[in-house]
């Protein structure tokens, strides 16, 4: 049997050097070392063998392993640098051309929409609040003044869960809730917050709307805020989120939550205000709805509506990038389609 050794080594070595190509480096590999391989085999057979045979062929057929191992790797590194020298000087290789550029990933265009929210907020002394997803029926609704059975529910169609009164929030206005009663220290304390976060409605998916979305909620609180105040930090805003040319105009609308209640338009940013399909040729883009704080709303979070008052907004940053870059349709935001987002 220890002939057998040594034969088989003179044989695989010999074999190993006239391997001149990668192609003829496995097919040794896998006669000698592979799994079903004469080296292999001969590893298993040592089992089989008398018990005083057994250490000294075991240890020679372990050698065995070993050296061809090794041998194998130093052949397998010398016929790589062959074929990489023949292809050099045949040119199949040229190593002047550039090399492969690793694409980079990009941020998504609503991430970008909301770092510059935040950083124009931040300039203008709001700081940021993060609140929860998940939310009891009482903030999102009756706490910002929609009671239940209130038709003004109907405005937020709504995901529940399996857990009564638990739902995902609709907007992120019960923040406002939350910001008043985490930082007012009991209705003591002035607020410059805003609160941005993913919302969630149950409502059909089209080129305008999406199940599921964020918004910007703004809120602030103090001793004489007032309607002058809401409007002139929302047109500054405007202007440094669309140029400061823009045209901002507000019009009356209703939030149960806010009294009286504004929406923000800023004039179209892809036509000027001369009218185009983006604006629906009316020159105009909504960008927020907004209003004074409701005095209920103010009691729900603590302050006393008598000496304290505010205001309140919230925007949603995929409509702004929509308008941003004219995309039509709000359903590629969450499509994972590459051809849109390495637009951005
Ligand atoms: C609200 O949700 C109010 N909470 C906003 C508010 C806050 C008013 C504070 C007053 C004071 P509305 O439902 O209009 O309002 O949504 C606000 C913005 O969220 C919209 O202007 C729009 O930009 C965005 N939005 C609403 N629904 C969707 C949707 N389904 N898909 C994408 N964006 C949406």
């Amino acid at each position: 049997m220890l002939e057998k050794i040594d034969t088989l080594y003179e044989q695989a070595l010999a074999e190993l050097e006239a391997s001149a190509d990668g192609e003829a480096l496995s097919a040794w590999y896998r006669r000698y070392l592979g799994r079903k391989g004469e080296v292999t085999l001969l590893l298993r057979a040592t089992g089989m063998l008398p018990k005083e045979e057994r250490a000294e062929f075991g240890k020679r057929a372990n050698w065995l392993r070993d050296t061809l191992s090794a041998a194998y790797a130093e052949r397998a590194e010398a016929v790589r640098q062959e074929e990489l020298a023949r292809s050099l000087q045949t040119g199949a290789l040229d190593v002047t051309l550039p090399g492969r550029r690793i694409p980079t990933g990009g941020l998504h265009p609503t991430t970008q929409t909301l770092r510059e929210i935040y950083a124009i907020w931040a300039e203008m002394g709001f700081q940021v609040y993060r609140s929860r997803d998940v939310e009891d029926d009482e903030t999102n609704f009756t706490l910002l003044n929609i009671p239940p059975h209130h038709p003004a529910r109907d405005m937020w169609d709504t995901f529940h869960t399996t857990t009564p009164g638990v739902i995902l929030r609709t907007h992120t206005s019960p923040g406002q809730i939350r910001a008043m009663r985490d930082y007012g220290e009991n209705g003591t304390q002035p607020i410059r917050v805003i609160l941005p976060g993913m919302c969630y409605r149950y409502e059909q998916i089209s080129a305008r709307s999406e199940i599921q979305f964020n918004q910007v909620e703004g809120l602030a609180i103090g001793r004489n805020i007032r309607l002058t105040d809401l409007k002139g930090t929302i047109t500054e805003f405007a202007r440094r989120m669309f140029g400061p040319d823009k045209r901002v105009r507000f019009r009356g609308s209703y939030f149960p939550f806010t009294e009286p209640s504004l929406e923000v338009d800023v004039e179209c940013i892809l036509c000027g205000g001369k009218g185009c399909p983006v604006c629906k040729y009316s020159g105009w883009l909504e960008i927020a709805g907004c209003g004074m704080v409701h005095p209920v709303v103010l009691q729900n979070g603590g302050y006393d509506p008598r000496e304290w008052s505010g205001f309140a907004f919230g925007m949603g940053p995929e409509r702004m990038t929509m308008l941003k870059h004219g995309i039509q349709d709000i359903r590629y935001f969450w499509g994972n389609d590459l051809r849109f987002l390495e637009q951005f």
